[in-house]
This record gives structure tokens, sequence and C-alpha cells, in this order.
């Protein structure tokens, strides 16, 4: 029994392996991932989210987080991503008080060779209450990861971040309420100086989730705060990791649509910055099962940070031979157009852009149409009556792809068109509609 079940799990870890999701906004596709952290390790990006679960049944808290693990994924490209599977369970931490499903937000860094995993859960001992910060160690980015027996001492807190200066030294953020800072020892694993409150930040509208990276010997204090009603993300700068630091200004507004919690990290990737951060996109209806996406980022001249307007197109280029999801749009027409979940009782199949007139449209940026001549153009769509789509080239009225006429009836069905005038490279993609009968579509592909 032990023996089949020892199997199954390395049959379940190889599945893992293999899983390729794609982009674009939100970026993992088959799950929830909230407060993405994001590094780059040996030429690769690695994600390292935590892990929302809906609540299990023997977990009270049913309005609650319920985390109880970590998984890792890894791209190239910011469009692939690859799935490493769970590298720390609560389970498997002595210290973790497993009832709480606490695995908060966590953080990863490497030194001489070494991955140190910081992640915050609930301790078993005292109240119950309380948050320490864990370390679990690796070789390689993906794991495996050894937990450390205890926490690190002289931590309370949650939502860790980790920097290592130019100097060697490192650092270690968290919060609680307010945003604390401590040197970390050369062994990662301890505290090298006694914690302080970084003072300067807002003491009202809870302050987490501090993210810190330097940039041409700028340090930059990123955090969500509630200014209003929500998170927003802002930034404060300064000549020391440790501050004094100086508000600059927010990064991020509040979620247009309510989603409480925003929680964020920077990385810069083959000369291009990118924010990672998180909305409730597959639970729409409760805010504490979050989607992780990534949008880019840009600073001015004298080193402020240009606002970030969060898009469901997201980043990276997207193949013209791969299904796309004109759903995730990067622009659409002021009327007739809008996005819908495919099916509401399972929104990880994700979602249908919906057009109800004429010269209704979606624009898709970045399509890769490759060097090949490509024939033809399939369009996964539903129209009742029968409407006919057009497919151009960068806008609206650029150059006519080819007209897909659609079969009434409905249903989804995939119509394939000749694409009668091609250009190569890389384009935008514009869908619209020619004439006002209604016309739903999950995918358009070329061949
Ligand atoms: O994900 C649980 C908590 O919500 C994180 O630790 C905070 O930053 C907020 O995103």
């Amino acid at each position: 029994m032990k023996y089949l079940r020892r199997l199954l799990n390395v049959i379940a870890a190889g599945c893992l392996v293999a899983i390729s999701v794609n982009a674009q906004n939100p970026v993992i596709r088959d799950q929830f991932t909230a407060d993405p952290t994001a590094r780059v390790f040996n030429g690769k990006v690695y994600l390292y989210p935590s892990h929302d679960i809906p609540a299990p049944e023997k977990y009270p808290r049913k309005d609650w987080f319920c985390m109880e693990d970590y998984h890792v994924f890894s791209s190239s490209n910011l469009t692939d991503w690859t799935d490493h599977g769970v590298i720390v369970t609560q389970e498997k931490v002595k210290w973790v008080n497993a009832e709480t499903y606490s695995m908060w937000a966590p953080d990863c860094i490497e030194r001489n060779g070494k991955y140190y995993f910081y992640f915050p859960a609930n301790v078993k001992s005292g109240s119950g209450k309380g948050f320490g910060i864990g370390v679990a160690v690796a070789d390689k980015p993906e794991g495996p990861y050894t937990p450390q027996p205890e926490p690190i001492e002289g931590i309370m807190g949650i939502d860790p971040c980790v920097f290592i200066d130019r100097d060697g030294q490192a650092y270690i953020y968290y919060s609680l309420n307010r945003i604390f800072g401590a040197k970390l020892k050369e062994n990662m694993l301890e505290l090298d100086s006694k914690p302080v409150v970084l003072g300067e930040f807002p003491a009202k509208g809870l302050v987490e989730g501090p993210f810190l990276f330097e940039r041409k010997g700028i340090y930059y204090m990123t955090y969500p705060h509630v200014e209003n009603k929500t998170e927003r993300l802002e930034y404060a700068i300064s000549d020391n990791p440790m501050g004094h630091f100086t508000y600059k200004g927010v990064i991020m507004d509040e979620s247009p649509t309510g989603c409480w919690t925003n929680h964020h990290s920077m990385i810069e990737y083959n000369g291009q910055w990118y924010l990672f951060y998180h909305h409730n996109d597959y639970s729409p209806k409760f805010d504490k099962n979050r989607s992780s996406r990534i949008d880019s980022l840009f600073f001015n001249e004298d080193g402020t940070i240009r606002k970030v307007l969060p898009t469901l197109r997201g980043v990276g280029v997207t193949i013209a031979t791969d299904k796309i999801e004109i759903d995730r749009y990067s622009h659409i027409s002021q009327t007739g157009a809008s996005i819908a979940l495919l099916d509401t009782t399972n929104t990880f199949r994700g979602w249908k852009t919906r057009f109800t007139g004429q010269n209704a449209w979606a624009r898709y940026n970045t399509v890769d149409f490759g060097k090949k001549k490509l024939k033809t153009v399939q369009v996964n769509c539903s129209s009742p009556a029968g409407g006919t789509i057009q497919v151009r080239l960068d806008k609206p009225d650029g150059i006519l792809l080819a007209e897909v006429k659609i079969p009434a009836g409905t249903g989804w069905k995939t119509t394939e068109a000749r694409i009668s005038k091609y250009q190569k490279g890389t384009h935008n993609l514009v869908v619209m509609t020619k004439d006002d009968k209604p016309v739903e579509i999950d995918w358009v592909k070329f061949n």
C-alpha cells in the first residue's frame, strides 16, 4: 500500500512537471496563485506565489484566507509557465499550526548556490495566533526544499522580503501592520540585528507586503496600503536599504472591482521591468481566492515609477498558431464588446469575448505570425443568427486578413477561413464584427 502511494505520488509529481500553462493575465490558469514573488535565477523567471484554496470541510473560516502549501513556477518567456509542483506544505513543517491554513506570502533568494525560501505561517505554540517566518533551503530554485526545524528567532510577522545588497549584506523586511527591517547573517537563517519599525510608512490603513529592490543606487520600498477602501501599491525611496525612505507615490490604484488585497513584486528581465501582482480574476465573488498577473513597469529618467494600469493582456508574445484568447484583450471598442466567464461553475475554463453590435472590436497586441506564410484562420465561436467576423492586422481599419462567416446555431463551433492578405512578423490582431448579429468568441488561431 505504502509502495503504491509512493508510486502514485511520483506519477503525480511527473505530471505536474510536464504541465505547461499559458499566459496572459492571470498567468497561472489551473489554480489560484496569490502574493506573487518573482525572482530571476539562472536566466529564468521563477514565480513563488502563495496558494489560495477553497476551504476544506475541516477549516471553519470559510470567509478567510485558506492556504496549505506553495508551488513554484518557471518561465523563460513570461508566456509559458511550468508548474514544478509543491515545494513546501504545512504538514511537513514542524512548527506550523496546520489547523490554520496560513501559508501566506513568501519570498525566495539565492546565496552561494543555495536557494532560501522564506514563508510566514501561524506558529503551533503560544496563543496560536501569531505568525512566524520560516526558511526552507534547496540546491535548485525549484527544490526540493528542506524546511528549518524552527522559524527565524526574533521575528513575529508576515510577508517576508529578502534583499542582498551589493556589499553582500542581507536584509529581511516583513510586516505586522507596520513595516519592519533587520539585517540577516551570512547564513541567511538568523537575524544579525534587532528588527526595527521603518517608521516613515503610514501608521493607518494596513501596510503589509513590503518588497524592496535596488535600481541605479536607489532603494525602492514598495508596499500595499489602504488609503481609501482597498489596498493600492505605493512606494518610497532611499539611498540606504534601511531608510530613511521618502514617499514617492502610487504604483497601482485600488482594484476597480474591489479585490481587497494586492500583493506584488518587481523584476528586471531581459532589459524590461515587470510588476507581478494579484487580482481575484477566477473568483469574482470571493476576493480571498486570487490569481497572479504581470504587467510591464516603466521608470522615468529621474528614477520615479510610472503608474501601472492593470491589463488583461498582460505581457509576452503570443504565437499566431496557438489558441489566442482575445478575451485577454489589450483594448476593446467602447460599445458592443465585453467579456464574460465561459462557465460560472468552473471559472478556470476562462472567458469569452462577446460582440453585440456592428463594428465592435477587440485588439490583442503582440502576436508573432512567424516567418512562414500562414494560410487559414480558425475562430471558435457561437452565433445564434450567424454573424460575420473580420480578422484584421494592427487596427480596426487595418489590413483585412480574413472574413469568417459563422454558421447560425447555438453551441461552440470552429469555423475556418482562408487568409487573403498575409504579413509576417509581429503584429497586433484585431477581431471585429461586420454586422450587428451577436457573436461570442472563445479563441482565434492561425494555421
Ligand atoms: O495572502 C495572505 C495575505 O494577504 C498576504 O500575506 C498579504 O500580503 C495579503 O495579500
